[in-house]
Formats: C-alpha cells, sequence, structure tokens
C-alpha cells in the first residue's frame, strides 16, 4: 500500500554539469530505492542561486537535471519529479525556520566554511549561510524520512534533524526526524587530480572529475591521467588514495566488493586497472547518455513531468505548511 510507505526526498542542484560524484553518490542509489519508498527527487534550483548562476545555464541545468532523473531509471510515474521554484512552501517554510535557527549552529556548517573561505564578508551571499535551512525546509515539508545522499551532506542533514527537533519541542510535535542514507560504496567519490577534496562539479580543473556527459574519448583520458602513486600495486588503502578511489568508483558500478577487485588484479599493474574502470563508466553512463539527449529533444515531456510533480508537491507541502503557520501562531487566511 502506497500510503505506508516510508518517505524519501532528495534532490540535487543545477550548479554546474553533474559529475560521476552526483551519479554515484546519489541518483544510483535513488534508483535502488525508489521501489520501496515513496519519493520526492526535486531538483534545487533555488539552491543554485546560492552562488550567481548565468540564467541561461540555470535554465539549460535544470532541465538536463530532470532529464537525467529520468535517464539514470527513476520512474516518474511512480515518483515524484519537481523542480524546488514550483513550490512556494519551500521559501515560506525555509523563513519560519530561518527564525527558529541559530547564528552559531550555521557557522559550523563546513559546507559554508569552504565556499565562503576566499571571499570578503560584503561578497558572501546571505543565502549561502542560510542554505541549510532551505534544505531543512525541503526535507521536513514531505514528513521525510530518509534522505539518500553522498558523505558531504551529513552535516546539513544533522542541522535538519536539529531544526526539526526544536520546533517539536517549542510547538508540538509536527515533523518527522528524518535520517541520512548514505550509500555503502561511491558516498565519496574524490577529485581524480587531487585525492583529498571531493569530485566537484564546481572544480575548475576539468581533468579532476568526470561528467556524466562526458564522451568516452574523454572518460579514458581523465581516469588514464587521474594521480596514482609509484607503487603499482592495486590495494584498498589510504596510504594510496588514488587508487582507493579508483577502486572506490568500480565498486560502485559493478557492486564488487573492495576487496574482490584487490583480488582480481592481483599481480597486475595501474594500466590495466585503469583501463578496465574507464570501461566501467563508459558502459555505465553511455546509455544513460543517450537517453538524456533523446529526453532533452523532447521538451514538452519534461514539461509535463515537472507540471505533475509540482502539483503533487504542492499539495502535500502546503498541508505541512499551514500546520507550521498555525503552531506558530501566524492567522490563516
Ligand atoms: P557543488 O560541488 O557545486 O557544491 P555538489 O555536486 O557537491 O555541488 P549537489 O549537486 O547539491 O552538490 O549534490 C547532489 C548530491 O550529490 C548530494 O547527495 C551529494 O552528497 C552528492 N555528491 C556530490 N559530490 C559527490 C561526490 N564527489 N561523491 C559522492 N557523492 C557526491
Ligand atoms: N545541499 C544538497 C542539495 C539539496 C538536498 C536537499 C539534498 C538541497 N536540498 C534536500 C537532499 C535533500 C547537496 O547535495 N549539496
Amino acid at each position: 500500500m502506497e500510503e505506508n510507505k516510508k518517505v524519501i526526498f532528495s534532490g540535487i542542484k543545477p550548479s554546474g554539469d553533474l559529475t560521476l560524484g552526483n551519479y554515484l553518490g546519489a541518483i544510483k542509489n535513488w534508483v535502488k530505492l525508489q521501489d520501496d519508498y515513496e519519493c520526492y527527487f526535486s531538483v534545487m534550483n533555488l539552491h543554485a542561486i546560492t552562488v550567481r548562476q548565468e540564467p541561461k545555464d540555470l535554465r539549460r541545468r535544470t532541465l538536463e537535471i530532470l532529464a537525467i532523473y529520468i535517464a539514470s531509471g527513476i520512474d516518474p510515474e511512480k515518483n515524484t519529479l519537481f523542480i524546488q521554484s514550483h513550490v512556494p512552501a519551500h521559501s515560506e517554510a525555509s523563513w519560519l525556520l530561518t527564525c527558529n535557527t541559530y547564528m552559531g549552529e550555521l557557522s559550523r556548517m563546513t559546507q559554508y566554511k569552504d565556499k565562503s573561505k576566499n571571499m570578503g564578508d560584503s561578497s558572501i551571499g546571505a543565502g549561502l549561510f542560510n542554505y541549510p535551512i532551505l534544505m531543512a525546509a525541503d526535507i521536513l515539508l514531505y514528513n521525510t524520512d530518509l534522505v539518500p545522499v553522498g558523505t558531504d551532506q551529513k552535516q546539513h542533514l544533522e542541522i535538519a534533524r536539529d531544526i526539526a527537533e526544536r520546533f517539536n519541542r517549542l510547538y508540538s510535535q509536527t515533523f518527522t526526524i528524518p535520517d541520512a542514507y548514505i550509500p555503502p560504496a561511491g558516498a565519496k567519490i574524490m577529485d581524480l587530480q587531487d585525492s583529498s577534496k571531493k569530485m566537484s562539479k564546481s572544480e575548475e580543473n576539468p581533468n579532476g572529475y568526470i561528467l556524466i556527459m562526458d564522451p568516452p574519448e574523454v572518460i579514458k583520458k581523465k581516469i588514464s591521467r587521474a594521480v596514482t602513486d609509484s607503487l603499482g600495486v592495486v590495494n584498498y588503502s589510504d596510504d594510496q588514495p588514488g587508487v582507493k578511489n579508483l577502486i572506490n568508483i568500480l565498486s560502485a558500478i559493478t557492486n564488487l566488493s573492495p576487496e574482490e577487485i584487490v583480488k582480481k588484479y592481483e599481480g597486475k599493474g595501474y594500466a590495466e586497472f585503469k583501463s578496465d574502470v574507464a570501461e566501467a563508466i563508459i558502459n555505465e553512463l553511455e546509455p544513460v547518455q543517450n537517453k538524456i539527449q533523446e529526453l532533452m529533444e523532447n521538451k514538452s515531456y519534461l514539461e509535463e513531468i515537472y507540471r505533475k510533480g509540482a502539483e503533487k508537491a504542492n499539495y502535500v507541502s502546503m498541508k505541512t505548511l499551514r500546520k507550521m503557520q498555525k503552531k506558530i501562531g501566524l492567522i490563516p487566511r
């Protein structure tokens, strides 16, 4: 029965072209979870504008992310797919939660610290600081039980839980307390050029990331240039972070455990290993890429999906928003 299913909410912001990190850390797991949960997958365009975006790129990427969700195997008939800005309750709930959140807890967020570290106070947007509150609103409006994300989002999940618990304490039981779901493999794919950083779509050096839309020859080139070490042994160890990252990528794609992969490459060099990693990525992404292209040529289909998604999301989120307003003491219209 649909009503008894637990609820999942997750999303990706269109702040750059999506990487293999987004695919393995987030989307691929959503595909696996979709049958067992009632799922809301959103394109977080209001989060994207916490840093400056070129309007026409933002528009293109918003639709592209929707196409990527569907092309990756998320069934638009079974799940609610929508664009964040089409559901005003997110912005409204975000304000109500802003008035119940402290500067202190926001200033501890490592994503905020990382993103603002090279900016002066007068150029850090307030949206970047308040980002986790909007994310809490996204999650709490749907009475979400589980939020499948990569490791980097764990701290944001914790603040969402804190905000929810505080609201429940102050105004009586209102929100479900959400749990993070961090996948066993692929939770943190690292930059191919610098294994101390996560692979990120906002990174400047394109050799550090693989894009979901990268053509096969580009993928081969980037993997063959990926930084490893001079040991020459395929081992799953923190002393060999570059190799470990490639093992994690292969493991997330093939479902083989890191141990099984190490065994398979016993006595073999990096060249063969890297060429198999590239091959696995290409085989995984090629059908997705073709489907994305097809979907991007069918804008009216995408429009139909996001319209229907917004309708459902508006209905569900408005119910929670009204509850919040009433409890806080705002007079209903
Ligand atoms: P940016 O780098 O622009 O801040 P991002 O890709 O980190 O963007 P989102 O697009 O919002 O941020 O991330 C969407 C999802 O992808 C999140 O669940 C996040 O945890 C996951 N994700 C992002 N990068 C990685 C990565 N390198 N490894 C695993 N998961 C990742
Ligand atoms: N901040 C998230 C994107 C995001 C999100 C959400 C993820 C915005 N709202 C709600 C899960 C649930 C990120 O991954 N950078």
